[in-house]
Formats: C-alpha cells, structure tokens, sequence
C-alpha cells in the first residue's frame, strides 16, 4: 500500500491515500463499537501518540512490556486505516482500544447508543498547526506543506487532510451533553501534570491503580522514554514513507512552540479567526489558560 501521492476524498474531506480507502472509511463510519471499547479520539498532532500510550499502560498496570513490543498502531489502530479490519480481527475483543481523526459528525452515527469509553484529545490549535507543519515536512504521504504563512491559512480554512480543527472539536465537544463516556483531556493537562492525568484516566477506564503503577506509568510515557521506544516513534516506518532524515515524530513535545513560529500579525489573524469560528462553542480555551499558568511557574522559579 504506497499510494502516496493519493488523496482520498470522503464526504468533502481529503485523506492521506497511503492509508485511507474508500472502503476503509466505509469501515469506520459503519463501524459496530462494543461498550468495552475504549475509543481515543483527536485531530492529528493533538497528543494522539501519547494517549495511546497511557491507555497501554494504565491498561497494563504499568507494565512497558505492551508497549515495548507492539507498534502503537497495531495496539489502538486507527478506525479509518485500511489496515484496522485486519487488526481488530486478531486483538483479545473484550478490551479494544481503537484510535481515530474522524470528525464526529462522521462517527457519531456509529456511536450512537454504544456505551464505548471516548478519550477526546485537544491540544492549543497553535501548538497543532505549528507540529503538523513540521510533520507535513517529513510525512511522504502527506502534500508539501509550502512556506508556514501558506499552511496557517489552509490550516484557518480547514483545507488540509483531516479538516477543520474547529469543526472537529466543536464536533466532539457539543456532544458530551448527549453522548455519556466521554472524557476530554488536554496535550496541555498531561504535560503539566502527567501523574494527575494518568490517574484520571485510569478512574475513567475503570482501571483503579497503586501508587506504584501510576509512577510506572509516568515513567514509561515521558517524552524520553516515548522518543527512544521504537514502537511507538515511528522509526520502524520507512524513509521513503517517513523521511527521518528531515525530521523526528517526536519532535519538541512542548507546549507553547508556537511562539517560536508565529509573527505577531499570524497570532492576532489567528486568534480572530479562531474567535469568530469558536463563537457559540461551550469550550473555554483551557490550553491557553494552561499555557499561562506554565509560563507564571517559569517566571516565579
Ligand atoms: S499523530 O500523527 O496525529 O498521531 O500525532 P500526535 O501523536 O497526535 O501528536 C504528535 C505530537 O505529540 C508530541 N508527543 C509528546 N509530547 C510530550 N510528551 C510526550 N510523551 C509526547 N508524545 C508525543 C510529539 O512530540 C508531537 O508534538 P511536537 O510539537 O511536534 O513535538
């Protein structure tokens, strides 16, 4: 499956062909969840990788021996990936955990009544714009990304393979009234306090842990430990799908590196865009609330 100058087109949305068919998103827009399914859900470079691990792990009780053995995209494949039938065929079914990008107003039909567990993961539009620019560089599956003005704009316009960032948080978000089982957690909440937000997860999971696992758990997916675990940092995937020699996936793992990409007219044109098309959104803007708290702690130490 190379097809990596394909885009597969799915209800308006483009979609990286290299790992998208048509009959793939037939799959998981038509999917059949269990109520024991644990759903991790996100637009792409939101902190996808690293909820995959802290499932894992919470699941494993700390264990790394998952986690070290088995590619993250083989234990919480993507719904929508052409390869996910195949994997979720041979994965122990009373407890899948299955990862997806899609918007919800794509999957929402498919969740409807299922009692599934939803980890929705959103991180600071800034930080996601400014790591998947750098992905796009590296990603031979995804188009050229241009100069970084071109990419915000097609980023605002919600152009780019996946969609809008908006449409898709305001999506997921809207529906925690209806939808039960949803827990949103933020790339900001687990790099400020990693520990809290394990715990967090593993009540949600119904996983309770010791002290002792959770630490583990910390332990194992640190950003260290994540960049030198293989199966979960993308060496494993070829040069010329992933050109490593132009970048790493696990890059800066920070928060707040935007501010070392944006003029100060991208910031102001973003934040109107982004008060304009959030206008209506219950979400309050708790990366940014977060971002600051971070930079207060930097400047009192
Ligand atoms: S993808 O392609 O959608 O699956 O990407 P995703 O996993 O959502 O996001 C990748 C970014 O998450 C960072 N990351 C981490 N940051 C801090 N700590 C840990 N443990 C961690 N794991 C992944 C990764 O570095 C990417 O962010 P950037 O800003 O590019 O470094």
């Amino acid at each position: 499956m190379a097809r990596l100058d394909v885009t597969e087109k799915f209800q308006g949305i483009s979609f990286p062909g290299h790992l998208h068919t048509k009959d793939s998103l037939e799959f998981a827009v038509n999917f059949l969840f269990k109520d024991t399914d644990v759903l991790i859900v996100s637009y792409p470079k939101s902190g996808t990788t690293w909820m995959q691990e802290i499932v894992t792990l919470v699941s494993s009780r700390g264990d790394p021996q998952f986690s070290r053995t088995i590619p993250n995209w083989t234990r919480a494949p993507w719904l929508e990936h052409y390869y996910c039938a195949a994997v979720l065929k041979v994965s122990p079914p009373e407890r899948r955990t299955i990862t997806t990008h899609l918007p919800f107003h794509l999957l929402g039909p498919a969740l409807q009544g299922s009692k599934a567990k939803i980890i929705y993961v959103s991180r600071n539009p800034k930080d996601v714009a400014v790591s998947f620019y750098h992905f796009h560089k590296m990603a031979n599956f995804l188009p050229e990304p241009g100069d970084f003005h071109e990419f915000l704009d097609h980023f605002l316009e919600g152009t780019l393979y996946y969609g809008s960032w908006f449409e898709h948080i305001k999506g997921w978000i809207s529906r925690t009234a209806t939808i039960n089982n949803l827990l949103h957690i933020t790339y900001e909440q687990m790099s400020l306090d990693l520990h809290a937000t394990i715990k967090k997860v593993s009540s949600f999971l119904q996983c309770p842990l010791v002290e002792a696992e959770v630490n583990n758990c910390v332990k194992h997916c640190s950003f260290s430990s994540m960049r030198d675990n293989n199966m979960i940092n993308y060496t494993l995937v070829p040069n010329d799908i992933m050109d490593h020699s132009k970048g790493s996936f696990m890059r800066k793992g920070e928060i707040g590196d935007w501010k070392n990409m944006f003029t100060k007219e991208q910031n102001q044109h973003f934040e109107s865009v982004c008060t304009s098309k959030m206008k209506g959104c219950a979400l309050e803007f708790v990366w940014e609330k977060q971002d600051k708290e971070e930079t207060n702690t930097e400047e009192q130490t």
